[in-house]
């Protein structure tokens, strides 16, 4: 039990603390008080002694500084059977009971007009100093922080002669240490809104110690959002990160994540390889020993798509490529290992376009982690880079697939992982025919793939499929082996396989399970 002899109030929120002071009064005990919560007390005619009396030093700063003084802070941590000494010898007398709520802060910056000068000002330093202060000592101090606690431990005086008891002060002081977590959190919420709204301080220069910043954007994805672009410290080659632009506008936002996309996907792809990128997703993917063949395979699956996209290669453009792409199309960014000299010359004459040379990559996939931010908090996961090979491959349909129709599965798949799910991919065994992305149904990503190919005047007959994850009901096999499918890859894993597999076997399909799903979104 503590006796409570000496009461320090200090509200911002005076709902009941007259009443309170008052039923103090009566037991005794002896009340200090900051100016406003002092002047109160005196209208309502409770005996009360300033804190700037106890001090010997008045509030200054318009009030900045009113109770952080050893005085205060001394009466408040000094501890029972201890300091006693050291209290007498500076005159610190010990505060038993503390009734504090601090400035709203809360409430103040609620107010869409708040200035940032507002909400700074209505930061309170004094009051969770004290509140800690006292719930640090709960040994032998009281500290109250919620209204609604005033009957309880009037109360408690009432009962106990005076007195609190020991689990009421360690209830108090956790109750009054999640008070002030709270008070920070809101503050710290607070200020970040202020820090994002001005563009100029939104990025700092280093972000979580493993990023620096490579440039501010002019925008993000849209033009009402701030952006920056970091690279990480440890960046490895051939990356979107450390290309070197020959030439062109700075990059975009999206070009960025475009040219990223685009790039990590053409690495997938072992001969002279093309992807074209659209708003995150491929619409044409193509090998070929040619690397103009293989941009006029990949242009062609979607040539409406292909227009202002970014483009990648896995090889050095030559002349005849830059010749072909120059003469064909309006894009935005050009990616790929190097340039000729004379491709180089040809790209000058659509200045432009960003031409970006990433050199030469290793051949161990980017293995970092992804973030993704959510509403008050971030997602981080391995980046997708595992990929099955053949040995992993299951065979469960009737038919097994024919060495063309399994490399243009093997293909199909390579590409589907770079697809937004549900990713639906239609190929050959070097070049994709539709892609059909992003739907929130399977079966819708499989007919807009197969219209995709209709409109490019390319025929399914005959053509592989690939599926990010399982089908997870026959209509998907049943509408594919309509369109021509004859050889399917996906993870497998349904609960109805048997009734795939079934359909698979019903249409002379050869069906290949990977065991791994690859959603992207
Ligand atoms: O400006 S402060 O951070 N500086 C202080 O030293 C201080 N001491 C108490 N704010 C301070 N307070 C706060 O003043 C309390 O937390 C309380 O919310 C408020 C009560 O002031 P008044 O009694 O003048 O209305």
């Amino acid at each position: 039990m503590q006796t409570i002899k000496r009461a320090l109030i200090s509200v911002s929120d005076k709902t009941g603390v007259a009443d309170l002071a008052r039923s103090l009064h009566s037991h005794g005990v002896e009340i200090l008080s900051t100016g406003g919560t002092a002047a109160l007390m005196r209208e309502e005619g409770v005996p009360v002694t300033d804190v700037s009396e106890v001090t010997g030093f008045p509030e200054i700063m318009g009030g900045r500084v009113k109770t952080l003084h050893p005085r205060v802070h001394g009466g408040l941590l000094g501890r029972k059977g201890q300091d006693e000494a050291v209290m007498d010898e500076h005159g610190i007398q010990a505060i038993d009971l503390l009734v504090v709520n601090l400035y709203p802060f809360e409430r103040t910056v609620a107010d869409p007009d708040c200035s940032l000068e507002e909400a700074i000002e209505n930061i309170d330093i004094g009051g969770p100093a004290m509140i800690r202060a006292a719930a640090k000592n709960h040994d032998r101090v009281s500290v109250v922080t919620d209204v609604s606690d005033y009957d309880a431990i009037l109360r408690e005086l009432d009962q106990h002669n005076g007195q609190v008891s020991e689990d009421t002060r360690f209830r108090l002081a956790v109750q009054a240490f999640a008070y002030t977590a709270r008070y920070d959190t809101a503050v710290t919420a607070a200020l970040d809104r202020f820090q994002q709204s001005d563009r100029a301080q939104v990025f700092p220069d280093q972000y979580a110690s493993t990023f620096r910043k490579r440039a501010d954007m002019r925008y993000g994805e849209n033009p009402h959002q701030s952006a920056a672009f970091y690279a990480d410290l440890r960046a490895p080659a051939g990356t979107i990160t450390t290309a070197i632009q020959h030439q062109g506008k700075a990059l975009s936002y999206n070009n960025v994540a475009d040219a990223d996309a685009a790039l990590e996907c053409v690495k997938t792809l072992s001969e002279p390889g093309c992807v074209i990128v659209k708003h995150g997703n491929p619409c044409g993917v193509a090998q070929s020993a040619d690397l103009a063949q293989a941009y006029d395979a990949a242009f062609s699956t979607d040539s409406t798509s292909a227009f202002g996209g970014i483009i990648a290669f896995n090889r050095e453009v030559d002349e005849l490529t830059a010749r072909t792409i120059v003469d064909r199309q309006f894009l935005e960014v050009l990616i790929a290992p190097g340039f000729s000299d004379q491709a180089l010359r040809i790209l000058s004459e659509k200045k432009n376009v960003r031409v970006m040379a990433t050199g030469q990559w290793p051949d161990a996939p980017v293995r970092q982690h992804e973030f993704k931010r959510v509403a008050g908090g971030l997602l981080i996961q391995d980046r997708d880079v595992d990929i099955v090979t053949e040995s992993d491959l299951s065979f469960p349909s009737r038919r097994q697939p024919a060495a063309e129709e399994l490399k243009a599965l093997m293909f199909a798949w390579r590409v589907a992982r770079f697809v937004k799910s549900n990713a639906i991919v239609y190929a050959g065994p070097d070049r994709t025919l539709g892609i059909g992305a992003g739907q929130m149904s399977r079966v819708d990503s499989a007919r807009i793939g197969a219209i995709k190919a209709e409109q490019a005047g390319l025929s399914l007959d005959g053509a592989a499929m690939a599926s990010d994850a399982f089908f997870p009901f026959r209509d998907g096999i049943d509408a594919a082996a309509e369109r021509g499918v004859k050889a399917v890859i996906q993870p497998g894993g349904s609960r109805r396989d048997e009734e795939v597999i079934q359909a698979a076997n019903e249409h002379g399909i050869a069906m290949v399970f990977t065991g791994m799903r690859h959603f992207r979104h």
